[in-house]
């Protein structure tokens, strides 16, 4: 199959969605890999979420509040009822540096205070079907990072799961923000592509996903 890269030079592949590739230092990648074993360590491990009664392949730890279809907690109710880790200063100022270098103007930047992470692990079997990600009741944009092995991302549209869809390689140290009409499209992860991790990005197999968003939630 051949995978098309329709970004325009300015990273842009629909309205709202920014890709900038190699977003991420080798030096960056490797401290976020680093981060993410100790966030695996607890107190919420790793877990797959139950859907509809089947475990998902991807496995998610979460930053600041906890996800479970379809709600937003501080505990991990369906893991081991403990509180997730608090989302990291760090982390607010990247994805405002994400928001700033993908074009979004000053007081956009300035008002993004993302309050959950999901940082997911795909081995190498490991999918994500098409879905629309509409548990959050801010429209502020989701910032996206990938660390480790590519994979095919598939970015679709907002009215099916169906086409049109634009299959897209997303690579180590890549970065992808949705926001505006984009903020609600269809997407998943249809392949997981083994040993293809950079040297020195820090995960020997496997890739890592993370995902900042700000739910609109308080407390
Ligand atoms: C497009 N994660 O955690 S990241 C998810 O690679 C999720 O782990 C995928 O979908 C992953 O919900 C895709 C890219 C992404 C994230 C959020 C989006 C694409 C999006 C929100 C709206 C539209
Ligand atoms: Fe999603």
């Amino acid at each position: 199959m051949t995978l098309f890269t329709p970004e325009l030079p300015d990273g842009r592949i629909a309205p709202g969605a920014t890709l900038i590739r190699s977003w991420l230092t080798p030096d960056q990648q490797r401290w976020i890999a680093d981060q993410f074993h100790a966030w695996a360590r607890g107190p919420v491990p790793l877990r797959a979420a139950k859907v509809r009664g089947h475990e998902m392949s991807v496995r998610t730890v979460c930053l600041g509040r906890h996800w479970q279809p379809y709600a937003y907690t501080r505990e991990a109710t369906d893991v081991n009822g403990a509180r997730v880790l608090p989302f990291p200063d760090w982390m607010i100022r990247l994805g405002r540096r994400a928001l700033q270098d993908t074009g979004h103007d000053p007081d956009t930047v300035r008002a993004y205070t993302p309050d959950t992470a999901l940082v997911n692990y795909y081995d190498a079997n490991a999918r994500m079907g098409m879905h629309q990600d509409k548990d959050e009741t801010s429209c502020a944009p989701v910032v996206s990072l990938s660390v480790g092995d590519t994979c095919t991302f598939r970015f679709g549209n907002t009215e099916s799961r169906g086409r049109p869809y634009t299959d897209l390689v997303l690579a180590s140290g890549d970065l992808f923000v949705f926001g505006g009409p984009s903020r609600l499209a269809y997407h998943g992860v249809t392949k997981v592509h083994t040993n293809t991790a950079p040297e020195g990005c820090g995960l020997g197999h496997g890739r890592i996903n993370i995902t900042m968003r700000m739910t609109g939630l308080d407390g």
